[in-house]
Formats: structure tokens, sequence, C-alpha cells
């Protein structure tokens, strides 16, 4: 079967790729990048006409992105699972792959191009390199960057960039963190104090804060063979999304920007209510989904929400732990938006794996249940379903031999004598680069964890 590619077009993407000029520079082309804010510059591109937004694509990590996108000239189908039949859609807004390991400096050239006056984000929570809230100078790649090689960190490409530009630039975070665009500001900001030098233009750019959201599992081999079915052609950049998608962005921008919100996004003053919401009520259940369905040998996160007491614990996490604690955003109902996210989490066509989810954990409690704890208890609540979350990652991470977690190590040398469930809830608590010091020294907090920790840890353990 031929392979996808300009002169390969079953279905025409909606826009002229061929047209587009590059004017975005997206940092982590992951599948999420491609199912999410690549389709919305697309939509925006064919709702106005204007062809000055093309992507250009950074890859973190390995070349394999490359590879999969650069025969294909840049193009891709998303594969749409809803309850109905798959449909597939050509995407073609972007128009160059890089990848920074290989080509450093032709990413920060590209972010400092003049035609650019927006880079945007989805790197994770780990490719920020931060720590306590602040850049992790110990960081051996931030150190790495701060003597002035090509740099590879997300933080010094920008900085790198930020340095060589005349122009403002509007550098837009799209991952799930709090107040993720005031966030990167700062690290860029410390990244500068380190070097001793802040370039002028730093002051004029803009860091708006953005909500993202669609769930975008790993693609699989069923989902090629899928997309190859209904494309009539190969296409190994595939990726697989539910029908679902949000983009709610800080209208806050130092220069021109696609017209997203012809895309489908919403342009908003205020990013933050929705933006907690998403991430305490979603990413929270999503997150206990993933550890306690894992525990239990549940594959996927559909398969785990479909167990009725685990569903029945979501539902008390979102409605009795998660929505006391937030202001609703203007005209959402929080009791039904929660509902609806159980929805889609049962979504039978999305073979999310709950390993998938379960990762990265260090990095994700914190910003999506342990602020809602610490708001629990200064309330004077005893929140048992979201203790029971945390109980789970703590279980989670004592008996998954290969965790995929960037402090893996960490969390294993402090669990390595750990026997009983008083000791592994002693030995996770006590690390400050997840728990602060007020959860740490919480009394009520411990107990109920070493009682939920032994409820959930398995016989043979
Ligand atoms: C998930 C998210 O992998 C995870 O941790 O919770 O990727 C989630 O699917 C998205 O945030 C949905 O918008």
């Amino acid at each position: 079967m031929p392979r996808l590619s300009l002169t390969n077009l079953p279905v025409t993407p909606a826009v002229d790729p061929g047209s587009l000029s590059i004017g975005v520079v997206h940092l982590g082309l992951g599948a999420f990048h491609r199912a999410h804010q690549a389709v919305v510059t697309e939509r925006a591109a064919v709702a106005t006409g204007n062809t000055r937004w093309g992507i250009s694509g950074v890859s973190q990590r390995s070349a394999a992105v490359r590879e999969q996108l650069a025969p294909q000239d840049g193009l891709y189908a998303v594969l749409e699972r809803g309850l109905g039949d798959p449909t597939v859609q050509v995407i073609g807004s972007i128009r160059e792959v890089l990848t920074a390991p290989e080509s450093p400096e032709a990413v920060v050239a590209r972010i400092a191009d003049p035609a650019v006056s927006v880079v945007t984000l989805t790197v994770t929570e780990k490719g920020y390199r931060a720590k306590g809230g602040g850049l992790d100078l110990d960081d051996p790649e931030i150190q790495a960057d701060l003597t002035g090689r090509p740099p590879r960190t997300v933080v010094g490409q920008l900085a790198a960039a930020l340095a060589r530009r005349e122009a403002p630039l509007t550098i837009v975070s799209c991952d799930n963190l709090v107040a993720n665009g005031p966030f990167l500001r700062r690290l860029v900001a410390e990244y500068f104090d380190a070097r001793g030098k802040t370039p002028d233009v730093f002051a004029a750019s803009r860091f708006p804060a953005s909500m993202v959201d669609r769930i975008v599992p790993a693609t699989t081999e069923d989902d090629r063979a899928e997309a190859a079915r209904l494309l009539g052609v190969r296409d190994e950049a595939v990726v697989v999304a539910e029908p679902f998608l949000q983009w709610i962005i800080e209208d806050e921008f130092a220069g021109d920007r696609p017209a997203w919100e012809r895309g489908g996004a919403v342009l908003t003053a205020d990013v933050a209510p929705w933006e907690q919401a998403k991430l305490r009520i979603l990413n929270a259940t999503h997150s206990m989904l993933a550890y306690l369905g894992a525990l239990r040998g549940y594959e996927t996160i559909a398969e785990a929400v479909r167990d009725d007491e685990l569903a029945a614990l979501a539902h008390t996490l979102i409605t009795e732990d998660v929505i006391p604690t937030l202001t609703p955003p203007d005209g959402l109902d929080l009791t039904a938006y929660g509902a609806t996210v159980l929805e889609r989490f049962a979504n039978p066509a999305l073979k999310h794996r709950t390993t998938q989810v379960a990762m990265d954990g260090s990095v994700k409690l914190p910003v999506r249940l342990l602020g809602t704890l610490q708001d629990r208890l200064t309330a004077g609540a005893e929140p048992t379903t979201l203790t029971l979350a945390v109980a789970a990652w703590m279980v989670y991470v004592h008996t998954t031999p290969a965790l995929d977690d960037p402090q893996a190590p960490a969390l294993k040398s402090a669990l390595a004598n750990a026997t009983t469930p008083t000791a592994v809830v002693d030995a996770l608590l006590a690390l400050p680069t997840i728990f602060p010091a007020t959860l740490q020294s919480a009394p009520a907090l411990r107990d109920l964890l070493i009682t939920q920790v032994a409820a959930l840890t398995p016989r043979n353990q």
C-alpha cells in the first residue's frame, strides 16, 4: 500500500499545505499536539484564508517523529474514535519537522525567525525541568545549556531564541500545569538570571496561560490498520483521539497570532477557573482511575471506569472532594462537567492504557491532587477519596518494577527497605520534591494513608 504524502492524497487536507508559510513553532511534536493545536490552527487557516500560520514542529527527543512525518511531507491523519464509526481527517498544518537533539541550532534559529511570532508547547510536566516551583538549576541538562552550548532544554531553547530576537514573542504553554504561562515565564526569567543577562525583548514578550483538553491515547497497530483501511494509504504518523476538543487561551499576545478562535478555541481574559476545573476534575480522576485500575489489573481507563466500585469512587472524588474547592468558570456547571468527563473516560473505542496515564506520577500528583488535598485539609474536611488516590499511587510506585517516572531512581531508593504500609507512606511522604511541608506534617493525613495503603497492598507483597 502506498504511503500518505502530498502526491498520495486520498483525502484532501482542508487547506493547501503547499500554500502555508511558517509562523508558529511548536515544541513537543507528540501525538497530543497533532490531535489538538495543529487541528485548531488548520481550522483557523480554513476559516480565514490566512496562509501565514504553518507550523514548524520540534521533536524534543528521538528522531522517530521525523521519520514518521518527513516522508509524508508533514501530513498525517487524525483518527477520531467516538461512539459511532471512526472517521479520519488529513491535517496539513505542520510544514517542517525539526529534531532538537540533532539540530539544536536550527530550533533556535527558527524561533528567532522574524516571521515567527508565536511558540506553543506540549512538552509534558517533566519537560519544564522545575523543582520547588522554580527552575531546577541542579539539572545537568540545564547546567549544560547555561554553559552556552546550542541548547537542548526547552527553557534553554526559548531563552537563546529570545536573546536573538528584536520583536517580542508570545509563548503559549499547553501543558497540564497550574498557571502554566506565568510558570514558564518564571523559569525563563530564572534562566536569564543564572546567565547574568536578560534581553530587552523579554519584558515585552508574553506568556499567556492556556487550558487544553482532548484525550489522545498512544497510537496502536489497530489504529494504523484502521486508518489505512479508511484512507487507502499507509500513515505512519496517524494519531487517534476522542471527538471532544477544547482550548481556552488567555488573550494576552505580544504580536500577531493565528485566529485560533475561528478554529474553535476560546480566547478569554482569565483561564484560571477553567484550568483548575480541568486539572482537578479531569486529570485528578484520570490519575486515580489509572492507579486504582492498574492495581486491579485493568488495561484501559475505559475498563477501569466500567468497574462499578471505581466509577462510584470517581464520582465521589469529583462531587465531594474536588468541586467544593472550585469557583466555576462562567457558564460551566461543574457537576455536569464531571459527569461528561466520566462518560468520555468510558468511551470503549479509546484504548487509553492505565499505565500511560499512570506514568510520571511524581510530577502529576502535585498539580492534580495535592493542591486540592491541601485546600480540603485547610477547610477542616476529611477528603478520604483524594487520599485514596494518593495511596493508590504509593502502592503503584511500590509494586511496579519498571516505573516510568522522572524521579524513579529516587522513589525506588526511598522505598528500598520499606516492607510495611507505614514504611511505604513514610518513605514517600518524606520526599520534598513531591509533598509540601504542610502535607508532610498533617498527622491525620499520614494515618489515613497508612490505612489505605494497607488495604490496597496486594497480599503477597
Ligand atoms: C492524562 C492526560 O496522561 C495523562 O496524564 O490525564 O493526558 C489527559 O488525557 C489529557 O489532559 C486530556 O485533556
